[in-house]
């Protein structure tokens, strides 16, 4: 009896974490520079070939999250009616299921404000999140099942745009392998506990 409720007990412990790994499958980041994106935005303050100062569009897609402005890693537009940062996606058409988007903080933080994100497919755009609030450090925009291959950041007014990282989030549709085992490993344990007890 008390080996049939361990086992119970386990099953729908294995079962339950195969489903939290499924959910979590393969998450990938394919907007990162090292993973094939490659960003561009409508203007870069700095001096051209001083790239201390040169606050480039691929600073947001670097890895690195510090939105501190002398660290180097974010980017800076000249200030202008609507200007847009966007990146095309590492891998072509992906499924998106969260948008992380990481602001400046050493200060001007309210200038990333009443801003657009936009999902492009073949140039088209296919989803958005319009009129977005300052994000304190960061926000996470979690997406319907979006399938795109570019992804846009605008303001609707007038001023300098500076993102410290955008992160792409896609989840694969398929589980790896060992999440299936595990899965079925849990609802295997689940039919014998409830074999035993329709015997007894
Ligand atoms: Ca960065």
């Amino acid at each position: 009896m008390v080996i049939r409720k361990m086992n119970l007990a386990i099953g729908i412990l294995m079962a339950a974490f195969g489903l939290a790994l499924q959910a979590n499958a393969a998450s990938t980041n394919v907007a990162l520079s090292s993973n094939g994106g490659v960003a561009t935005q409508s203007s870069t303050l700095g001096t051209p070939g001083n790239d201390g100062f040169l606050q480039v569009a691929s600073r947001a897609i670097d890895g690195d999250t510090n939105g501190n402005w002398f660290t180097g890693k974010i980017t800076h537009t000249n200030n202008e009616f609507q200007p847009w940062w966007q990146v095309s996606l590492g891998g072509g058409i992906s499924t998106i299921s969260e948008i992380d988007i990481w602001n400046r903080t050493d200060c001007c933080t309210g200038r990333l404000n009443h801003y657009d994100v936009t999902v492009f497919s073949g140039g088209v755009a296919v989803w958005s999140s319009l009129n977005n609030p300052t994000p304190a450090l960061q926000e996470a925009i979690f997406l319907p099942t979006v399938a795109g291959d570019a992804v846009k950041i605008q303001l609707e007014g007038s001023d300098y745009l500076s993102l410290a990282e955008v992160q792409v989030w896609t989840t694969s549709a398929v589980p790896e392998p060992e999440t299936y085992a595990m899965l079925l490993a849990g609802l295997g344990l689940l039919g014998v506990a409830a074999g035993r007890r329709k015997q007894s």
